[in-house]
Order: C-alpha cells, then structure tokens, then sequence
C-alpha cells in the first residue's frame, strides 16, 4: 500500500482531524491546510474537521482559523501540511493526537509523524493536495471553496507560475481547479495587491540593493526602515521577490531585523543552490528558497560571503 494510501485509510478511522502548518504561514501554508479541511469536511459530513494556528491577517481573504478546545485532541488525527520542521509547527498540540501525519513539499530534513508524505519536487503543498484528491476522487469530494485555496496555494508557492519548480503537472492541476466557479483573476489580485507603503519599501529594496560582479545580491532592512514606513516583518514578504527581476542577480538574501535585534534571512536563488546555507544559519527550505536567522551583522556578512562563494562557483561550472 502507497504512503497516500495509508493516509487516505487513517483519514477513513477518525472522526475528529485536526490540521495544523507553520508559523508565520504563507498563501501555500494556510491554502493546503484549509482546501485540505474543505475537501475532508465536503466528503465526509459526519467527521469534525479543524484547521489551528495563529492567524495572519494579511491572508484573511483564504481563511480563517478555527479555535478549539485542548480536549478536541484526545481522539483525534492530527495532519501537519507545508511543515518541514516540528520547531516551525504553529500550535503546539500537534502532538496531542492519536495519530500524526506529516504532507509537504520541502526537503524531508525533519522526519515526523506515523506517516510521511513528501514530495520535494512539486511546487507546493497545494498542488500535493490535489494530486491526493485526484487519486481518492471516487471517495473525495472537491469543493469550489476547495479549489479556490488550493489555486491560491499554488499561484502563491510558484509566483504566478514563474518558479522552476512549476511543471506541465502544475499547470493541469491548476486548470482543473479553474473549472470550479471561483473567481481566479480575484484571487490573483488579492495575492498580489499591495499597500502604498508597502509600494515605498520597493523603493528602497531598489535602492538600497547590493550585487557583486557574479550577481550575489544583498538586501538589509532595518528596523528603522520598517518603522518609517509603519511596516511590519510579515509586510515585508512581497519584496522578497524583488531582486529575482533583476537581470544582473543569481542568488539574493534580504535580511529583515527582528524587533528582539535578530535578523530574519530570506534565500532566493534562480540557480545555485542555497539551502545548505541556510541550514548551516538555523534555518532550511529549498534548494532554491530558504529562510535562516542572522544573530547581528557579522553574521550578516558571512551569510552574504557563504552566497557569494556558491554564486561564483556555480558561474565558473557554468562557463
Ligand atoms: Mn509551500
């Protein structure tokens, strides 16, 4: 039996499931966790089904989270989706459980759970939750609600289908979340509109950005910038992308400082491969898109040089 199929089964035995994600979450992290919840709670009507974790009001156009009680955990199956890492699970009841299953669509570094799910090489855990529906269809009902997460999952994680991790099978199972009566040109407007101010910290991304000759790029933003253009850490995600637009970067970091004077580091790269890099700064993710933390501005520059040399060495093996 298939790892989907032992999930799907453990799915069947439960009345009460219970799915969680990351903190911090982003469109992929709360679209799997509740299309994933509408598919269950549309297919089977009789069983309790909840999504947890701290909200985020930016992505209130998705969803809401549901607030449940400690005890809710006794009997219940608990489903991890997006999650690479137990540190990074939002609501720590996860294990309160009878059963805990892990989905996703980052590298396996963290095993957990009773049963594994991973699939590194699709773009995000919204399409891995298609997929899943596609191969239990028989027993599984999609819903429009549903499918409207899940493309918005999906646009999310691969930026509007511009990301390498975006295959000819990401395509067919957003088309076929398309033939559901939501508005999709909707919801790719409200993942891409942004406030003003958020507009006037693009600016200063543009401005203020570091490339060396190989295209190792750099961005840091104080938190001195983000009080002057009233922002938050979790405003800022729309600029990650930034420098990937320009023709003379490879591989960037934007680094946000914390208000308890650490700096969150976001890795992008449009080829060489910067994961390790994070992994060796507590952090993970892709091959291509990672998240680490910088403790002060030393460890700043020696993330930066860390990028520098992967850029370069990748650059000289590509000549
Ligand atoms: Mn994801």
């Amino acid at each position: 039996m298939s790892v989907k199929q032992k999930i799907f089964k453990m799915i069947q035995v439960f009345d009460t499931i219970i799915i969680h994600r990351h903190e911090r979450p982003d469109p992929d992290a709360i679209a799997s966790q509740c299309g994933l919840k509408e598919i269950l709670k549309e297919s089977f009507p009789d069983k309790q089904i909840y999504a947890v974790g701290s909200a985020v009001a930016r992505l209130d156009f998705l969803s809401n989270m549901d607030d449940i009680e400690d005890k809710l955990y006794e009997n219940a199956l608990v489903i991890v989706v997006d999650t690479a890492n137990i540190e990074r699970i939002s609501d720590k009841r996860f294990n309160n459980g009878k059963k805990l299953i892990k989905i996703d669509h980052h590298p396996n570094d963290d095993f957990y759970g009773n049963l594994m799910w991973v699939e590194d090489q699709v773009s995000s855990t919204s399409e891995l939750i298609v997929q899943f529906y596609l191969d239990f269809s028989d027993d599984l009902t999609m819903s429009t609600e549903a499918a409207r997460l899940l493309y918005a999952g999906i646009v999310g994680d691969t930026g509007r289908f511009l990301y390498p991790a975006t295959t000819p099978k990401t395509l067919e199972r957003a088309a076929f979340l398309m033939n559901f009566s939501f508005d999709a040109s909707k919801i790719n407007q409200e993942l891409t509109s942004i406030p003003m101010k958020v507009a006037k910290l693009f600016g200063e991304v543009y401005q203020d950005i570091r490339v060396d000759e190989n295209g190792a790029a750099y961005v840091l933003l104080s938190a001195k910038t983000l009080e002057q253009y009233q922002l938050n850490d979790s405003q800022t995600s729309p600029v990650v992308s930034l420098p990937g637009q320009l023709e003379e970067v490879l591989s960037w970091v934007i680094f946000v400082e914390q208000p308890d004077g650490k700096y969150r580091a976001r890795l992008r790269s449009k080829g060489p491969i910067i994961n390790k890099i994070a992994k060796c700064h507590g952090g993970g993710g892709h091959l291509l898109a990672s998240g680490a933390i910088a403790h002060d501005k030393a460890e700043i520059m020696e993330i930066y040089r860390k990028i520098q040399e992967v850029v370069k060495e990748w650059k000289s093996e590509k000549s």
